[in-house]
């Protein structure tokens, strides 16, 4: 059978997507069970969009998520433990437990912290992109942001450098429909977000952000292109967050119409499905799949309750960067 990726690989990015679709439950519980403070920002119903281009790229490859991009830390193969502390704001997490709960990064793999500012990733995968550029390296930036995010200033300043130095970046607009609880009418009057490309000078391309294969082959021709030195690519993903912003929103803004209408349109049994009628998969290699998952998860949760909380003294640590060849 002809697939964009080996049929193998096809199989691991199953194991990814469930293992986000079940670590993203387990957080909103634990949240509800005051397991841990602040928020949580879920993003069920749109892994699709954040899984599978995190998946696709190589270790060295940059990755600028925002505040909803779990998909994209496990995609590109954070251990779950890491996120849990995260979330736990605890210190054995990549900050130290000093940041908000869902602005995961992890400089060992290349995923830069997302900052509070909406928006504002845009610009920092983008000055990544220009550096791999600079230094003639073959390498990638992916930058991840809602739909929100395009009515910002920074947005549009980044694209338009992208635009000007041809730089190896995708866009991944994760387009839910909503920002916070503005609807996308009163934000834009566009239709399709991917127009807003032709301002900058490259391609803008707007898909069915549920339909895995299809991201999978969009992101793919994408990436490899941008690797080959062709330029950026801005692609509108649309999908849907079936909670509210964060736990503490209860998303009444929205009817129960449209959720039911998403819920639907759930990615991942669909994409189950299209890897049992191809017999890309078993179910007995689904099973073995979600009791591994069920497995890292539990791990995941007894190590970030187990880890300390950093003291208030060490508040102001790691401000400033003091290593390194240019310190
Ligand atoms: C400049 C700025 N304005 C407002 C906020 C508060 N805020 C955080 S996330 C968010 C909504 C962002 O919407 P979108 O970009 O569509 O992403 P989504 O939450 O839908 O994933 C808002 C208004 C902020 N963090 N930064």
């Amino acid at each position: 059978m002809d697939t964009v990726i080996e049929p193998e690989k096809l199989k691991e990015l199953y194991y990814y997507l469930k293992l986000t679709r079940d670590f993203d439950e387990e957080a909103r519980k634990l949240f509800k069970q005051a397991r841990f403070g602040g928020t949580y920002f879920s993003a069920v119903g749109q892994e699709a969009t954040t899984v599978v281009p995190s998946f696709l790229l190589t270790k060295e490859d940059i990755v600028a998520p925002s505040h909803r991009e779990l998909g994209a830390n496990i995609g590109k193969k954070v251990p779950p433990k890491v996120i849990m502390a995260q979330i736990y704001a605890r210190k054995t997490s990549p900050d130290k437990g000093k940041s908000h709960p869902c602005h995961y990064g992890y400089a060992p793999l290349n995923v830069i912290t997302p900052a509070s500012t909406v928006a504002a990733q845009i610009v920092l995968g983008t000055g990544a992109a220009y550096g791999f550029k600079l230094l003639g390296k073959k390498n990638v930036a992916v930058s991840f942001f809602g739909d929100g995010a395009t009515s910002r200033g920074c947005f549009h300043e980044a694209l338009n450098f992208a635009g000007v130095h041809k730089l190896p970046i995708v866009y991944i607009c994760q387009n839910n429909f909503w920002a916070e609880s503005v609807p996308l009418r009163l934000q834009t009057a566009l239709t399709d977000l991917s127009d807003r490309a032709k301002a900058y000078g490259f391609p803008g391309i707007s898909i069915d952000g549920n339909d895995v294969m299809l991201v999978l082959k969009t992101c793919k021709e994408a990436i490899d292109k941008a690797r080959e030195g062709g330029g950026p690519t801005f692609i509108e993903c649309k999908t849907y967050r079936w909670y509210g912003h964060s736990e503490i929103d209860p998303a009444d803004y929205r009817s129960p119409e449209e959720v039911e209408y998403w819920k639907k349109r759930d990615p991942i049994p669909a994409y189950e499905k299209y890897l049992l009628d191809n017999e890309l998969i078993t179910q007995e290699e689904i099973d073995e799949i979600q009791s591994r998952i069920r497995k890292e998860i539990d791990e995941a949760v007894e190590y970030a309750e187990n880890s300390p909380f950093p003291q208030p003294e060490e508040a102001l640590e790691d401000l400033y960067y003091e290593g390194g060849e240019n310190a």
